[in-house]
């Protein structure tokens, strides 16, 4: 695996990947506006600085293996299936959301893509689904995305335990951005994941690159042996660049720095200028597009169970 960007120049992308990069990014970006004008409710938690991990594995990842993910989501989701309407939708409660408009930021399901808040809750279920595909369709695999600080929840251990002994086609994606909130890794985590797989026998790679296609070919073989019943845990090396959700951020300048100096954003418009001007522009027109196309619709019905 390659060290830190400092210095390397990021490979060139095709224009679909770099696409969904800046997709990921703008619509973060404009749902940060949205709710600081009070255009939106709730919360909800950007990705902003991590968008190149769910890129990276888009390719690597089938229609017919489940995705897991967290509060942490949007990347996950607009990764998968390219929706920025059905997305917003959800989000601002408007017609044509995904949900219908009841799960918000962070609990969205949608074909074999689930979210949900409650750190942790996805790994047992992620493991269960991946002992399902196992059994009756196997070459899939059941990916789940987790933060650091969700190596404090004992389901995760409960999950690997098994994921273990059955031999499960399970992918543990830990995004470890540093930081659980407002707590530093260090300072709540003793070890390190690599400590914690080993324990189990789970073999882990880590990923310090914020270069998608790098990243592709590190991870092939390795997912490949995922869908064969070798559990694996891949650990990014991440940071967040905006807040934990909104206006949280306590973290000290220095830590934030070192965050926007590893953006893959910054590194890439220095490093293929033409390519990134043409299409980020492009992109945001988009989001700024889909932003007022949803906004003007009529809000969404909750035609479900309870109604
Ligand atoms: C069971 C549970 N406990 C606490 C929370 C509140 N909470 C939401 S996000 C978060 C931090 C998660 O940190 P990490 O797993 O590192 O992910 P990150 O936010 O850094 O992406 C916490 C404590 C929660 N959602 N669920």
């Amino acid at each position: 695996m390659t060290e830190t960007l400092d210095g390397l120049r990021l490979s060139p992308l095709a224009d679909e990947d770099l696409e969904l990069l800046l997709l990921v990014r703008h619509f973060e970006l404009k749902l940060l506006e949205l709710y600081g004008r009070g255009d939106l409710n709730g919360t909800t938690h950007t990705c902003l600085g991590q968008e190149y991990v769910p890129v990276a594995l888009r390719s690597l990842l089938g229609p017919a293996d489940h995705v897991f993910s967290n509060h942490r989501g949007h990347g996950h989701y607009l990764s998968r299936f390219r929706d920025p309407h059905g997305l917003l939708a959800e989000i601002m409660g408007r017609e044509g959301a995904v949900c219908g408009g009841v799960g918000g930021s962070q609990h969205i399901h949608r074909d074999r893509y689930m979210s949900t808040g409650v750190q942790g809750e996805s790994m047992p279920v992620a493991a269960g689904v991946a002992l399902h595909l196992k059994r009756s369709e196997p070459g899939t695999l059941a990916c789940v995305h987790i933060g650091d600080g969700t190596w404090g929840e004992g389901a995760v251990y409960e999950a690997l335990n098994l994921a273990a002994l059955w031999r499960l086609p399970l992918l543990v994606v830990v995004e470890n951005n540093g930081i659980a909130q407002s707590t530093p890794t260090a300072s709540q985590m003793a070890g390190t994941v690599a400590d914690r797989a080993a324990a189990f026998g789970i073999p882990h790679r880590l990923v310090v690159s914020t270069d998608v296609n790098e990243i592709r070919i590190s991870l092939e073989r390795e997912i490949a042996r995922v869908r064969e019943g070798r559990p694996l845990v891949v650990e990014f090396v991440t940071h967040r660049l905006g807040p934990h959700s909104k206006g949280d951020d306590i973290r000290p300048a220095d830590v934030v720095r070192t965050a926007r100096d590893n953006d893959w954003y910054t590194h890439y418009a220095h490093d293929h200028p033409e390519q990134f001007h043409r299409l980020d522009g492009a992109v945001k027109a988009e989001v700024e597009a889909v932003a007022d196309e949803v906004a003007a619709r009529p809000l969404s019905r909750w035609e479900g169970p309870c109604a």
